[in-house]
């Protein structure tokens, strides 16, 4: 079997490396030099270019290294075979404890307390207790639950908000737009792990940074196109928000000249809170050939028609 590995992000020869180790006898090219494309069966992808798979013509298989398919999905050329995506513990654990570190950043002031570094005093502040305050999440899902049960472990109060209500052991559930409408009232810290989609959009708008309480934190390390980043810019000079962490922006890099690079209530990372480690997730990768191969049901199929 021959697979074609297409990424301008991720390090082919490490890719080569686990690939060899997962899959024996699996050869391995990398786009864009692909050989005959005729030999090509599955495709393992990030951010492909448009109309790349398209020329594939013996394409059985796609593979998302990322958990989110909406770079894979909005190009209109796909070719209509099964795409599954990134759900592997290297990752999960990875967006788990960027969640927690920035929850915690802003909930132990350490906002405050780099300040009064820089000017060497010493000045311990109140913080309230974990338990007194409420994390609500976008998303349940994969990264969304698992981040939940992290922060769960430090005491703090969950709550989450996905299509379908979920039972997941110390975290409140909400579904729907009036589960919406009632947990963001009640959230201290508002975290979005949801998949980008015609439905989340531009979720984090004026008008839901208006529900929050005022002093709220939001975080977003889902995708930029779920914030309306001048909505929030306002919400933040306003006063109305205390923080923002964002990994995701609405375009990537996020330019060199935009304002939240600079903005003192928000903390930018590079699109970074979930990597794909090849020696931690090559295994799922491995495992979607195989079950292709072997005619088993694929796991981590992405529902086409829901987006995600
Ligand atoms: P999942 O598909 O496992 O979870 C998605 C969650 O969102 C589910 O709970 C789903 O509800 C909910 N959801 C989807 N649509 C709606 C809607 N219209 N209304 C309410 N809830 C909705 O995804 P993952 O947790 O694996 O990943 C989430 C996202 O995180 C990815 O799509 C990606 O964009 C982002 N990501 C970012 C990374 C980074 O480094 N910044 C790394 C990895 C992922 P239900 O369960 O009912 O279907
Ligand atoms: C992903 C990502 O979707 O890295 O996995 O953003």
């Amino acid at each position: 079997m021959t697979l074609l590995f297409c990424s301008a992000s991720d390090s082919a020869e490490d890719w080569r490396r686990e690939i060899a180790r997962h899959l024996p006898g699996v050869e391995m090219r990398v786009w864009p030099e692909t050989g005959d494309v005729a030999d090509i069966e599955v495709a393992v992808v990030w951010k492909p270019p448009a109309g790349m798979l398209a020329t594939l013509p013996n394409l059985r298989l796609i593979v998302s290294l990322g958990a989110g398919v909406e770079p894979i999905l909005q190009d209109p050329t796909l070719p209509d075979v099964p795409l599954v995506r990134m759900v592997a513990d290297g990752l999960t654990v990875d967006m788990a404890g960027y969640v927690a570190f920035q929850v915690l950043y802003w909930h132990r002031l350490m906002d405050g307390y780099a300040a009064l570094q820089a000017e060497a005093r010493w000045e311990q502040r109140d913080h309230r207790p974990a338990s007194e305050v409420t994390v609500g999440f976008l998303g349940l899902g994969e990264l969304g639950a698992a981040s939940a049960r992290t922060l769960r472990t430090l005491e703090y109060r969950l709550m989450g908000w996905s299509r379908s209500p979920k039972s997941i052991e110390g975290v409140e559930s909400f579904s729907g737009p009036d589960g919406l409408a009632a947990m963001l009232p009640q959230c201290d810290f508002l975290v979005c792990l949801l998949p980008l989609t015609d439905e989340t959009r531009g979720i984090m708008d004026a008008s839901l940074f208006a529900a929050l309480p005022k002093g709220a934190v939001v975080v977003n390390a889902a995708r930029g196109g779920h914030l309306v980043e001048r909505d929030l810019l306002d919400a933040l000079e306003s006063g109305h928000l205390r923080g923002a962490s964002l990994d995701v922006f609405a375009t990537e890099p996020l330019p060199a000249d935009h304002p939240l690079w600079r903005h003192p209530k928000v903390r930018v990372t590079p699109h970074v809170a979930g990597i794909t480690h090849p020696s931690r997730c090559a295994v799922q990768v491995a495992d979607a050939v195989k079950a292709l191969h072997d005619g088993r049901p694929l796991p981590n199929l992405v529902d086409r028609s829901r987006g995600y």
